[in-house]
């Protein structure tokens, strides 16, 4: 069921927007170690396509995905203590902002291998349809995605096996600092459709027309037709990964990051609000996310002889080295 309440999907870009600056925040004073990939900017693409899944519906995302884990559903407190590398996260610290999960949602997890999303998903939908589940599915990939093998041959057997994944590129012009105009040959629609699947290109900046476009998918997939593609066009407001904001790279023209940032998802579903409304979603995202950093920064590190857990299928023991 598509969720068409403005103020629900207001709230979901706004949850996005303060948890990635508080987790910035948190990487600069040293709670969260080593670093993240911020997804400011791109907050309405997350949110409008997950308005368009049913709970129990699957999503992979990618190294910039702790927006597909919230949109999904994910407790931002778990979620930030997952980033603190904290007990009490999603993934009891292990998997941290890159490899945050949430199976009880349908989050089968943020992905650093670039690529790799869409081929785990594909794989995962035609395994549970296999199974009698009717579920779809949605994974994210970034334009740097689209030149490798593992999403092409994702491509390829999801059309051949009409297995219902969205495929969502969320183009943010850059892959690091690699314009896309110096990476993608013809264009990313055009890699769809040459495997037979509808594909569109939409404003990534606006999430209700994010959500219209997936829902409409959504909807045909339900029905029984086969993969599709969007593509989101969109602008990332902030540093490719935080490591940026101490090393200048410039590469993006200060008059395109102003033009890029003019454009906010944040505002744009926003505006659609009554102020009393936005207010009120105001405070009580800035509450949640009070209570989620506090809970990460009160909770414990996982216990060091906990350290090969969750490595090995259970049956399987562990080498412990020395012997
Ligand atoms: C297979 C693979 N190659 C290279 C990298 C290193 N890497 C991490 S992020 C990134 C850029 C990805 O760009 P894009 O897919 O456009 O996503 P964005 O960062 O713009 O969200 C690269 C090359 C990687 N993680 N995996």
């Amino acid at each position: 069921m598509t969720d068409a309440d403005p103020v629900r999907l207001y709230r979901t870009v706004r949850l996005i927007r303060r948890f990635e600056e508080r987790a910035v925040e948190l990487v600069h004073s040293g709670a969260i170690v080593g670093g993240i990939h911020p997804y400011l900017g791109q907050e309405g693409i997350a949110a409008g396509v997950c308005a368009a899944l049913r709970d129990s519906d699957l999503v992979t995302g990618t190294h910039r995905g702790h927006g597909h884990v919230l949109a999904k559903g994910a407790d931002p407190a778990r979620m930030m203590a997952e980033l603190l590398g904290r007990e009490t996260g999603l993934n009891r610290g292990r998997g941290g902002s890159m490899h945050a999960a949430d199976f009880s949602l349908g989050v089968l997890g943020a992905n650093a291998i670039v690529g790799a999303s869409g081929a785990i998903l594909t794989g995962a939908v035609w395994a549970r349809r296999r199974r009698g589940d009717g579920v779809v599915g949605a994974t994210f990939f970034g334009d740097g995605a689209v030149n490798e093998g593992m999403l092409l041959e994702a491509f390829n057997l999801a059309a051949l096996w009409r297995v219902p994944v969205l495929f969502v590129c969320e183009n943010n012009g850059y892959a690091t600092t690699m314009p896309v105009a110096g990476a993608v040959a013809g264009t990313i629609v055009g890699r769809a459709e040459a495997f037979g699947m509808p594909a569109a290109v939409v404003d990534g900046q606006d999430p209700e027309t994010v959500r219209d476009a997936a829902a409409a998918a959504v909807a045909r997939m339900r029905a029984g037709g086969g993969p599709e593609l969007v593509e989101a066009r969109t602008y990332r407001f902030d540093a490719h990964h935080t490591f940026e904001h101490a090393v200048r790279l410039d590469y993006r023209p200060p008059e395109e990051v102003a033009e890029g940032r003019s454009r906010d998802p944040v505002q744009i579903q926003g505006a659609r609000l009554v102020p009393a409304d936005r207010a009120a979603v105001n405070a009580e995202v800035e509450s949640t996310l009070n209570a989620a950093v506090a809970f990460a920064l009160a909770s414990p590190e996982p216990d060091p002889a906990g350290a090969l857990d969750h490595l090995y299928a259970s049956g399987l023991t562990a080498r412990t080295g020395g012997g």
